[in-house]
């Protein structure tokens, strides 16, 4: 560990007296945990404890990095057929208030604007809902019109839901739709719509979406081309805690496959507009706490995946600093314009400046390192493309 991270908290006989010794040791030696050690650690008294076993490990990986990405996020619409209870994004059809959905000029005008303001975006991230008139000639055209006025801007699109709902109208494969994606200039793929992968539940929260199995085999189907993505666990609904071990044990089986994800997200529920109401014991303060023992538990289970992200815009900005100690290591970009978060009653801002973020990193203690879409130092991004 370098001397610029030193950790004074592993102390082998507190763990011992956690109950934990033998997750202790499989972590020191960089050994795999099973199932029944993640629920372990979840229900682990001391989050303290597992936040210093995730340093501990995102320490070994990265060093004092922490990383961010200039970006420019595009939600091209909120109409969409899945219904997700969970959803306070989405709207039906295109007749109901709030719904809209943007042309092409529009999304060129958003980011010509963010490349004036930012000077030079590292990202582009785009999703939204699935729209059932939108077919997928319209986006390999929006793709290709991007990367003619900014043919260095790496362009991170699509979940793997939407990559389902493209295949199924246009009756083709999902691997010809991310093969024409491919070619359109895609390179990278978000980690939404994941949820939570335990089919009953699954069922419960968003029972037309892609179902588990789907977002797994598209999630192989993208890296078997050479595309990288990211994954999602949507949690702090009606999941249970072996609801939560199974989703990363999962992600974490699909990439001893695969091999492309590139960085987990937690993504807590946010209740504001949700249809899905949730009970008082799931309310309140301690959700915080819970926040960061997500990020640990994940950060430990999930050895063959390099980031996690702490996402500033769906946890508040204190917090994801603090995550940045409990196994985190990227905090997202500069975002400019989010709906999902937001509309689901986020109070964060709606973007950040470089100096924000970097400020942000620095505070807490380390370093700012500014990476592309595909997590390339920024430096170096064109090698990694
Ligand atoms: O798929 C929807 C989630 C996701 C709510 O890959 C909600 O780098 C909380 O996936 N409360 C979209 N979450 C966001 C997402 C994402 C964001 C930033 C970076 C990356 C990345 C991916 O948001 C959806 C869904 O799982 N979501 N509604 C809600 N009420």
């Amino acid at each position: 560990m370098p001397d610029s991270m030193p950790n004074v908290a592993l102390n082998a006989a507190y763990y011992a007296a956690l109950g934990l010794s033998s997750i202790y040791e499989k972590v020191l030696a960089g050994q795999r945990l099973s199932y029944d050690d993640g629920l372990t650690l979840y229900r682990c008294p001391d989050p303290t404890a597992i936040g210093a076993l995730a340093h501990h490990v995102r320490v070994r990986l990265h060093g004092d990095a922490a990383f961010y990405v200039v970006n420019r996020q595009i939600n091209y619409t909120n109409v969409c057929v899945n219904g997700c209870t969970f959803c306070a994004f989405r709207r039906d059809d295109a007749d109901q208030p709030g719904a809209f959905c943007l042309s092409k000029a529009d999304i060129l005008a958003r980011l010509e604007a963010a490349q004036q303001g930012a000077l030079h975006l590292d990202e582009m991230h785009m999703v939204g809902g699935c729209h059932p008139g939108l077919r997928l000639s319209w986006f390999e055209d929006v793709l290709r019109s991007v990367r003619t006025a900014w043919p260095e801007l790496p362009l991170k699109a699509f979940t793997p839901v939407e990559i389902a709902h493209f295949a199924s109208m246009e009756g083709i494969s999902t691997l010809e739709v991310l093969q024409r994606l491919k070619d359109a200039g895609l390179v990278m793929m978000p980690g939404g719509g994941a949820e939570i992968f335990d089919e009953v539940l699954r069922k419960e929260i968003c029972p037309h979406k892609a179902d588990a199995a789907a977002w797994l085999r598209i999630s192989g189907e993208a890296h078997s081309l050479g595309l990288r993505t990211n994954c999602t666990m949507l949690y702090g609904h009606l999941e249970s805690l072996e609801h939560r071990v199974d989703h990363l044990c999962r992600l974490r089986e699909q990439q001893d496959k695969s091999g492309g994800f590139t960085c987990f997200i937690p993504l807590p529920f946010l209740t504001e507009n949700s249809r899905l109401k949730l009970p008082e014991d799931r309310l309140g303060p301690q959700r915080g706490l819970d926040q960061l023992r997500t990020v640990a538990v994940a950060r430990l289970m999930l050895d063959n995946i390099p980031h996690i992200k702490a996402y500033w815009i769906m946890m508040p900005t204190k917090l994801a600093q603090t995550a940045l100690w409990y196994g985190a290591d990227d905090l997202d970009g500069t975002i400019i314009e989010e709906h999902i978060g937001h509309m689901a009653g986020s109070s964060s801002a709606q973007g950040m400046t470089i100096a924000e973020l970097e400020h942000m990193i620095r505070q807490s203690g380390f370093r700012p390192v500014r990476r592309n879409a595909v997590f390339a130092t920024v430096d170096a991004a064109e090698e990694a493309l």
